[in-house]
């Protein structure tokens, strides 16, 4: 209270005065409608803020009820007794799977609780919403909670997609009649699931920029606008992770009225309750609200209505909204009885209208998401939502109708049954197996005439096919042809550019090319200007859904800020995790679409792997195809940033990814080999691969493309000779450069040949692509020790070569380091391990000792190791390099 209020009315006063506030809303209501209301609250709020009253008017929070009242409840189009038989028949199954794996002592594991949570959630959308794809309709993506995943291969399994063998190979991929993934994983299973999920968290953020990116495609004619929402399920314990709440305000700002989420609000994460001491629907509802999204609630089941209806006095409503997620946790697990008790906490009118309900009424009472008529009305409200992003939140029970565990805390991880137990569950979900089929969970399936089987063949048909179900029909695209590059092959202006240009400049002309310009998507954080891509926003248009409402600031220059709502960049402002969200959707689009994009991300190679390398795995698993850039790359090259930006491990870290395919080029024309081989693999062959290039910022001149079959072959395959002194046979040293490094390995040689010495310079273009090869004939030779053993390409360059070997990049040393295997016994390594420091590119490089002086030292050092003669000459070489040998290691810094 400020001072000086008066003190709070009477109690009976300000009831009255409420009751008379109501009915003069009412009034308001009936004449002018919802606007007028709202009009009327927010002149009260206004009146508030200039009185300086620390009131808010209009709550984030509405009662915790049902927000769609009965009386506007859609009607239930489907046969509720005969899908409670399917469900109950899923439910079974599901923990079957579970349960036989148990039995099989494998210890794969697998969960049950989840999807006893989520069944009926689940079997709404799967009867009533969920539609496929069809010449009128544009289809739903479906992203199912990952822990769910038994009860829709049961049902894949029902509806005879799967077989026996899969089902009882659950979690056990490598059984020779096949088996199951764990969740979600299209790498796994690439004609079934779409999307994975199981890093918890990342769904939502996928989901948010999937349904964005629909709507990229309709805006710019490439997609017809024939509907389609994304569906996407996620756990009210996931909701804590920072990528769900994170991103949803830009499915409002968007207006993403083709996004639904369902949060499955069982009150219960792995380890208890959610939020124990308060209610995490309430939490989650103020939270979207704020974020402008529609927020349907779905709390109690049917039993209530009656109960509610009579509440005239507003007790048990009181009681709701008293009662925390701890204690409706325990209620779950309560016997009737002691739920009462606990219901009516002495009051005695309360009690009254308990009365009403006997206790094993009382014990059967369901909550929202045990209902399919609520939860058929909040789905069918959402699916007609043209306006806006809608979240549903339904409160469940954790392992629900799993007998004595239901609701428990250990409920999560419960993965077996005692004999008892199993009979009690099958019964209770009227299974017709023997008690012996039951004790060794056996699977159930009615005959295929059967009222069950047919009607869910029925539903699944009128609503166009099965789901989940991944398609990867795509038109292949060709690169344009080499000559298409000329300017970047020859370089006829001699003018230093960096390769970040050089990359930029082939990005326009592949957006110039026709029959491939539609399908290039640019997309940048908050970094176009960094990498030079900003002429691109005046031509090409930021995209925006809802254009641009504004002259921007510089509208008359050539480079001015132009949104438009056919924009073909994507610019994502400062998240890496939309970006990457955005990256995902347009890399998938030939699979989700049916739509060849071909999306380039430009980031800070720092905010890449290492801000969102669970993103990057995602593109692996989802087959992701595209072109990731890290910008403003190597350690020493982006100076004076310091430790948060300089990036020495990227490369390392895309080593990683097994389908990527990661580069680090030196030269504009090795780009240009490099994304138009990236273009035919993954474009033409239709591979289900994706690139990761490092691109730097320092200017130098970029050299003409040596003519010569083998320099292409060699960019692709991670190395090639890019110059030498005489011949490659006569040198004697053999300098190895990658990226911004090879100036350093230039300068190196030309002061190497003042000395007297023939020297080789070996362009490596991918550490990562000699070392898996060299891999892969490593285990070829092993698995097969009789046959000639195929020699590794690293082993083939430097074949008929002799002397000594340095290898310098603006990476860690683990990244040259990993072809040490198949490489003579003089190869030495220069890299940049420790954190970087705010200085100049030539104090770097010095610190790090990647310089041209460390070059030279390293390999005069090497000569003087391996030479037998001229040893005293070598050692005043060394000495005249200056090099203080006391220096402090950086990686210990
Ligand atoms: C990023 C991440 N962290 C942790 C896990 C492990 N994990 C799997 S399920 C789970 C609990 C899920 O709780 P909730 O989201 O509420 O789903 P519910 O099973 O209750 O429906 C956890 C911690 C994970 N899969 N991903
Ligand atoms: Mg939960």
């Amino acid at each position: 209270m400020q001072t000086g209020e008066p003190a709070g009315a009477a109690p009976a006063d300000i009831e009255l005065d409420k009751q008379e506030w109501r009915e003069a809303l009412e009034d308001i209501l009936a004449c002018y409608g919802t606007q007028g209301v709202q009009e009327i609250l927010a002149s009260l709020g206004n009146w508030c803020a200039e009185q300086q009253l620390p009131v808010r008017v209009g709550n984030v929070n509405t009662p915790y009820l049902n927000s769609i009242p009965v009386s506007q409840q859609a009607d239930y189009p489907g046969d509720l007794e005969l899908e409670q038989r399917l469900e109950n028949i899923l439910r079974w199954n599901a923990m079957a799977m579970v349960l036989q794996g148990q039995d099989a002592g494998t210890g794969v594991g697998g969960h049950i609780a989840t999807y006893a949570s989520a069944a009926t959630l689940m079997e709404v959308g799967f009867n009533h919403l969920f539609r496929n794809q069809s010449e009128s309709y544009g289809g739903d993506l479906v992203m199912l909670q990952p822990h769910t995943s038994p009860g829709i291969y049961a049902r894949s399994w029902l509806e005879g997609r799967l077989s026996t063998a899969q089902l009882k190979n659950f979690r056990r991929e490598l059984q020779p009649e096949g088996g199951l993934t764990s969740y979600p994983h299209p790498r796994s299973m690439p004609d079934y699931w779409q999307v994975p999920n199981a890093s918890m968290g990342l769904s939502t953020p996928t989901a948010i920029y999937q349904a964005r990116f629909a709507k990229y495609l309709e805006n710019r004619g490439l997609k017809p606008r024939r509907g389609g929402k994304a569906w996407c399920f996620i756990g009210d314990g996931e909701a804590d992770e920072p990528e769900v709440l994170g991103t949803i305000n830009i499915a409002s700002r968007e207006k993403l009225d083709n996004l639904v989420l369902v949060i499955n609000c069982n009150l219960q994460r792995l380890d208890g309750p959610v939020r124990g001491n308060s209610k995490i629907i309430q939490e989650l509802e103020a939270s979207f609200t704020g974020a402008g999204w529609d927020v349907i609630k779905v709390i109690w089941g049917g039993g209530w209505d009656r109960l509610l209806a009579a509440d005239s006095q507003g007790m048990l409503r009181q009681r709701m909204e008293e009662c925390v997620d701890g204690d409706y946790q325990r209620y779950s697990v309560l016997p009737g009885d002691l739920q009462r008790e606990h219901w009516v906490d002495g009051n005695p009118e309360l009690e009254q209208m308990m009365n009403a309900l006997s206790d094993e009424e009382v014990k059967q009472i369901k909550r929202g998401g045990q209902d399919p008529e609520k939860i058929y009305a909040a789905y069918s409200r959402a699916a007609a939502n043209t306006e806006k992003p809608t979240v549903i939140l339904i409160k469940t029970v954790k392992g629900d109708g799993l007998v004595d565990a239901a609701g428990s805390n250990t409920v999560h991880q419960k993965k077996n049954f005692d004999t008892v137990q199993r009979i009690a569950i099958a019964r209770n979900f009227g299974i017709p197996l023997s008690d012996a089929e039951i004790e060794r969970a056996a699977f159930y399936r009615p005959d295929p005439d059967s009222e069950e089987i047919r009607y869910l063949h029925a539903r699944r048909e009128a609503l166009g096919g099965a789901i989940p179900e991944r398609n990867s029909n795509c038109i292949s695209l060709a690169p344009p042809p080499l000559e298409r590059f000329a300017s970047l092959l020859r370089n006829p202006s001699n003018r230093p550019q960096s390769t970040t240009m050089a990359l930029v400049r082939i990005l326009s002309i592949l957006m110039r090319e026709d029959g491939l310009k539609q399908y290039i998507v640019p997309i940048v954080p908050d970094e176009a200007r960094t990498f030079g891509l900003e002429a691109l926003f005046k031509i090409a248009g930021i995209f925006s859904l809802q254009g641009q409402h504004y002259t921007p600031v510089d509208a008359d220059t050539l480079v001015a800020y132009r949104e438009a709502e056919d924009g073909q960049i994507l610019q994502e402002g400062i998240c890496e995790t939309g970006a990457l969200a955005s990256f995902l959707a347009a890399g998938t689009a030939y699979s989700i679409h049916g739509l060849p994009m071909i999306p380039f991300y430009f980031f800070y190679s720092i905010f890449g792997f290492q801000r969102v390398g669970d993103m990057i795995w995602t593109c692996g698993d989802m087959l992701c195809r595209g072109f990731l850039i890290g910008g403003t790359a190597g350690r020493t090259t982006l100076n004076g940033e310091g430790i948060q930006h300089q990036d020495g491990h990227s490369q390392v870290i895309a080593n990683t990814y097994p389908n990527l395919k990661s580069y680090d080029a030196a030269f504009a024309y090795e780009l240009v080999v490099i994304v138009r081989e990236g273009i035919r693999r993954m474009y033409q062959q239709q591979e289900n691969i994706f690139y990761y290039l490092t691109a730097y910022n320092e200017n130098y001149v970029m050299p003409v493309m040596p003519e010569s079959e083998a320099v292409a072959e060699g960019i692709i395959r991670g190395g090639y000779c890019y110059s030498s002194s005489e011949t490659i046979e006569s040198s004697q040293i053999h300098l190895l450069g990658s990226g911004s490094i090879m100036q350093q390995v230039l300068a190196a040689r030309d002061q190497l040949e003042t000395l007297d010495y023939r020297v080789s310079v070996w362009s490596i273009t991918s550490y990562n692509e000699l070392y898996r090869e060299a891999e892969f004939c490593e285990r070829q030779a092993r698995l097969h020790p009789t046959e000639a053993a195929p020699q590794p390409y690293i082993k083939a360059m430097f074949a008929d070569t002799s002397g000594v070997y340095i290898a310098a990049s603006d990476y860690m040393k683990t990244l040259a380091r990993s072809i040490a295997p198949w490489m003579p016994a003089s190869y030495q390594v220069l890299g940049t391990d420790g954190y970087g420091l705010s200085e100049s590119r030539e104090e770097l490089r010095d610190y790090f000792e990647i310089s041209a002086e460390h070059i030279c030292h390293t390999a005069l050092v090497q000569l003087l190791r391996t030479q037998t003669k001229g040893k005293r000459r070598i050692q005043s070489q060394i000495d005249a390099l200056g090099i203080n040998p006391d220096k402090p290691d950086p990686a210990l810094r």
